[in-house]
Parts: C-alpha cells; sequence; structure tokens
C-alpha cells in the first residue's frame, strides 16, 4: 500500500541521516525531498507546502529533547506533522448501533459492508445485515451471498420498493441483534433523488453511524465527494477502499481529513479480511518505517523527564497521585530495591514495600485507594485521622489495615527520597536522575 510515497518518504529520513549535521541547507533539502514525494502521492500543493514550512519552522526554531540528537528530533517532527495532516484518530463504536452506508456505484459499498461485518463478529458484536438497495436487485443477491459467506443473517427482499418498509421489517425480524448494517443504495453521482432517498432511510433508521464509502483511487477529488455527502445528508466517518493499487491515497487521504470527516476504516484488497481501522500514528509509522518512529519515540518519551517534579521528590515533597506515579515507573524500571542496591553504603534499608516487582494487583489497589481520597487528603495525607482511615477504606472497598499500609509507604518513600536527594549533587546524581 503506498509503495512509493513510503519509499519517498524514507529516502528523504535516510539522507537526513546520512548527512553530516543539521544546517539549514540540509532541512531545506529535506523539505524539497519530501514535498516532491507528496505531490508524486497526489498530495494537493497548498497542503504539502505548509506541512514542510511547518517541518523546517519546528526544527530551526524547536530544542532537541535532551536524549534525541538533533537528527533524531527532525525525523520526530517530521513523522508528527505528517500525523496531523492524515487526521484524527477515529472513534469507533464498540456497541450496539445501526450502521448505514452510503457512496456512489461501485465505490466499494457492499463489499465493505461484508469486511465489517466480520470485524464486529470477530469482537463479539452480533451483527446482521438489512439491504435497501431498491433500484437494483442484483445488488440485493450480492448482499445476501456476503451475508452468508461471513455467517450473518441478512433481510434483503427484492419485491419491496419502498426503503421504510425494508426497514421496519428487517428491524423487527432482526431485532435480537447488536449491530445493523444497513446497505443504501448508490447512483453514478450525488444527485438531489440520491440526497433525498438517503436523508429519509436515515430519518427512519436513525443510524449511530453514516459511514460514506469512497474509493482511494479518486485521489483528492475524495474530498471533494466527501464534503457533498456531509452537506446533503450528512457523514459520521469515511470507509475508505481500494487503498491497495493506487498511488493516489496520499492524495484521497488528505482531503478528505480537511473535511473534518473522519477516515474511520481503510480497505485494501477485494478480500473480506482487508479492513483496518484507520489510526494516523500507525500509519505514518508505517509508512516511514514502523520500527524505527517507534525506537524514537520511546526514547524521546523516557528523555520527558521533569526537573521541578524531580527537585520535589527528592526534598520528599509529592502529593499521593505524584506517589502513584513513582511506584508505577518503579514498576517499569524494576524493583526500587535493585536501584538502591546499587546505590553503595545507603544507611538505610529498602522496606519490602518498595520492591513491586510484578505486583500488577497490589498496584491497582492502590491506585483505588488513593482514587478513593478527597482532594486534600490527595495533596497532603497527613491530614488523614483514624475516622478518614475507615471511610476511605469503605469507599475504596479495601481494609483499614490496607489504607494505614498504603500510608505508611508513603512516608517511607519520603524518608528514603529525602535522604537520597541529600546526595543529589554528590557521585550518584546520575542514578537518582534514573530513578526518578
Ligand atoms: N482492490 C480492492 N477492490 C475493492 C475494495 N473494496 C471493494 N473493491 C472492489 O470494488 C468493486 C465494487 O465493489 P462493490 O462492493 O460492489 O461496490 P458498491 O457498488 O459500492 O456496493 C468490486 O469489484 C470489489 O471487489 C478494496 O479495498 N480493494
Ligand atoms: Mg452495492
Amino acid at each position: 500500500m503506498l509503495e512509493k510515497l513510503s519509499e519517498g518518504l524514507k529516502e528523504a529520513l535516510d539522507k537526513l541521516t546520512r548527512s553530516g549535521y543539521i544546517d539549514k541547507k540540509v532541512l531545506d533539502e529535506l523539505a524539497k525531498d519530501i514535498q516532491k514525494t507528496l505531490l508524486s502521492g497526489d498530495v494537493d500543493l497548498i497542503l504539502a507546502q505548509n506541512l514542510t514550512k511547518k517541518i523546517e519552522e519546528r526544527a530551526l526554531n524547536e530544542k532537541p529533547p535532551s536524549g534525541l540528537t538533533p537528527k533524531e528530533h527532525v525525523t520526530k517532527i517530521v513523522y508528527e506533522e505528517l500525523v496531523k495532516l492524515v487526521g484524527k484518530k477515529p472513534e469507533i463504536m464498540m456497541k450496539p448501533g445501526r450502521i448505514m452506508f452510503i457512496g456512489l456505484y461501485a465505490a466499494g459499498k457492499t463489499t465493505s459492508i461484508g469486511k465489517l461485518a466480520k470485524y464486529y463478529q470477530k469482537i463479539g458484536l452480533r451483527t446482521a445485515l438489512i439491504g435497501c438497495d431498491i433500484h437494483r436487485p442484483a445488488a440485493m443477491d450480492q448482499l445476501s451471498q456476503l451475508a452468508s459467506q461471513v455467517n450473518v443473517p441478512y433481510y434483503t427482499p427484492k419485491d419491496v420498493k419502498d426503503p421504510i418498509e425494508i426497514l421496519k421489517a428487517g428491524f423487527d425480524k432482526l431485532k435480537k441483534y447488536d449491530i445493523i448494517i444497513i446497505d443504501a443504495s448508490g447512483r453514478s453521482s450525488l444527485d438531489k433523488d440520491l440526497a433525498d432517498e438517503l436523508k429519509k432511510i436515515a430519518d427512519f433508521a436513525k443510524p449511530n453511524e453514516v459511514l460514506l464509502v469512497i474509493p482511494a483511487d479518486l485521489g483528492q477529488a475524495a474530498g471533494e465527494q466527501a464534503r457533498g455527502f456531509k452537506e446533503l445528508v450528512g457523514i459520521t466517518g469515511i470507509f475508505l477502499t481500494k487503498m491497495d493499487g493506487t498511488a493516489r491515497g496520499g492524495g484521497a487521504i488528505t482531503s478528505c481529513a480537511i473535511t473534518g470527516a473522519p477516515i474511520k476504516f481503510i480497505g485494501t484488497g477485494e478480500k473480506i479480511d482487508a479492513i483496518e481501522v484507520f489510526d494516523p500514528e500507525r500509519f505514518i509509522s508505517r509508512l516511514i518505517g514502523f520500527g524505527d518512529i517507534q525506537g524514537l519515540l520511546e526514547k524521546a518519551k523516557e528523555a520527558d523527564f521533569k526537573p521541578e517534579t524531580a527537585a520535589k521528590m527528592m526534598e520528599g515533597k509529592f502529593t499521593m497521585n505524584e506517589f502513584l506515579e513513582q511506584l508505577k515507573s518503579m514498576q517499569k524500571m524494576g524493583s526500587l530495591k535493585s536501584v538502591m542496591g546499587m546505590i553503595p553504603g545507603l544507611p538505610m534499608k529498602v522496606p519490602k514495600e518498595f520492591d513491586v516487582d510484578k505486583q500488577e494487583t497490589k498496584m491497582k489497589k492502590l491506585a483505588i485507594i488513593i482514587q478513593s481520597m478527597n482532594e486534600e487528603e490527595k495533596n497532603d495525607p497527613s491530614v488523614i485521622n483514624p475516622s478518614r482511615v475507615s471511610r476511605i477504606a469503605k469507599g475504596s472497598g479495601t481494609s483499614e489495615a490496607e489504607v494505614r499500609e498504603l500510608l505508611k509507604s508513603y512516608e517511607q518513600l519520603k524518608k528514603v527520597m529525602k535522604l537520597v536527594g541529600s546526595g543529589r549533587r554528590g557521585p550518584f546524581s546520575k542514578l537518582f536522575k534514573k530513578l526518578m
């Protein structure tokens, strides 16, 4: 999928990696390469220009976060701007409801309905199909065949010419199903007749989702179509089909993104399994080389270290919520015990509670106890007296002993942090940083 676009972007980033250091000239070159690649992927010229301008601007003005080299930083900026260009992460309906499919002839509606039916069946929502294409009997047959293929029930009468009548009977027959997908009729273009018919169906069916099916080989023209349907009929999302085998997918995606209608699914082939939830971050990661960008983002996250919080912690000043965050990050790092073990001569034994290895359930329990505290208590647990302990235990469904144990751990970590903090500028300062 989008091999050329992918190759072009990878090449541009490779060239960046090979360059000696980052200066205006290298960035200009990068911008030019990216722009050329996007244009060859049918992305609108102005969009491509704005994107590369933004990349250059950020690369010149933003300081790389600690932990990232300037080149890695620029790669991260390119990734982030491309993600923004292709839209927001869509919300996929995960509860029972009705989905109506609309779109022009041969867009891939019926095929995509089959794919989505299988998708929902797989996650455990019982799905059924209703055919409302009253103009083409063959379309009803196609839907029945697809339904049989993915093993879901269907209602596709060929002799009824009123879609509302079909829906009434269909909803009645299929009422025990979680997801009902409705196939509406298409036309060769969006005219008033089609808009009226679709609106009539939508008014009666009250769908939770109206998915517009658009073939990606339309390129930039996909955006106009999305806009047209959005204004005349109303849509909640786009199902972009035929992403395989077209070089124009970049244009289709970006032009849809600017209409504000989210792309929810993409179709990547004729087979029933060729469906993906559209996730901008994953999509772009894959386009520019998944492994590389993933590692880089993790590094940036690790480097997202806030000196203020650390300093506060070192003085033994932190709230219950920060305490929980610390416990979680210690869990990720391995136990505090092993980290502390690396500090020679630390004049204190590490309390058992901090050996947080493999203590998922305990961690969850602590989180629940903390959630049951009010803001005042979270910010300053010293106000918690016995009657408050009893209230928190009741509220969180734990025992008073467990609440007291948590408070004791908090006090102990405070002491440890103060101790560690007193050596902040000493030979172990690096380790302390890691500890945070
Ligand atoms: N390559 C490819 N073909 C697709 C995809 N989705 C649908 N098609 C094909 O597009 C054609 C029209 O599909 P159909 O579902 O009948 O479109 P409808 O008229 O909108 O219901 C069929 O030949 C499908 O196999 C896709 O994601 N990739
Ligand atoms: Mg059809």
